[in-house]
């Protein structure tokens, strides 16, 4: 019984040396608003919010940098990534301010992304191939472009997988949905409106892709 207690106790002790280590660099409000997360306390995040306000959105924006810094392990990211996005969707409820949100779910998308690549169409019109290897599985490639408006993406399958695109709810614009595209198979949309396009396949909910539509 003994030897029980004295190993909670140590685990507890180690979990808590974890925790502290893992937000080391963090702010006195990012540490308020982990220690609430961790015990699933809504109330105390909640209060966490409300009494720093403004201070909020730039202590957001300075975990999801800290977060994509070349070099952060995976682990490390991912976890300042959550943290980020739960401030955000508190200070979202509390304020009505969606901002800080979109840009934590962009960025969060972006660091998916390879950097963005300006390659040239050909008759105004991109070719964006669904690729598959065994080592990256399912990807689109290129995966974030930019383009002008009134030109046309075509999306190529080039696997034996059939996919099917969608803009992702939320962040940027709306209105890619294709139908199933399958092997051999394309899809075409036409960008006529300029801004920042984030979209998945539908089924292997892992492909991430973008395209910037510029004036
Ligand atoms: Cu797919």
């Amino acid at each position: 019984m003994y030897l029980k207690k004295t190993t909670v106790f140590l685990s507890l002790l180690l979990l808590f040396c974890l925790r502290a280590t893992a937000y080391a660099g963090e702010s006195e409000i990012t540490k308020k608003f982990a220690a609430a997360l961790d015990s699933q306390d809504l109330q105390i995040m909640t209060a966490v919010i409300k009494e720093n306000g403004d201070k909020v959105p730039g202590e957001i924006r300075a975990l999801v940098d800290d977060a994509l810094l070349k070099g952060t392990p995976a682990e490390e990211r991912d976890s300042k990534l959550y943290l980020a996005e739960r401030m955000a969707t508190v200070y979202k409820d509390v304020s009505g301010d969606a901002e800080p949100l979109k840009t934590v779910k962009k960025k969060n998308f972006e660091a998916k992304l390879t950097e963005p690549a300006r390659p040239a169409p050909i008759n105004g019109v991109y070719t964006v191939e669904t690729l598959y290897t065994d080592a990256a599985k399912n990807f689109f490639k290129p995966d974030n472009i930019v383009i002008k408006s009134g030109e046309t993406v075509r999306w190529v399958d080039r696997d034996n997988a059939a996919h099917i695109l969608a803009s992702m709810p939320f962040i940027g614009e709306g209105g890619i949905f294709s139908a199933k595209v399958e092997p051999g198979g394309n899809w075409e949309h036409k960008f006529d409106k300029p801004g920042e396009y984030y979209y998945i396949c539908f089924i292997h909910k892992v492909m991430y892709g973008k395209i910037t539509v510029e004036k």
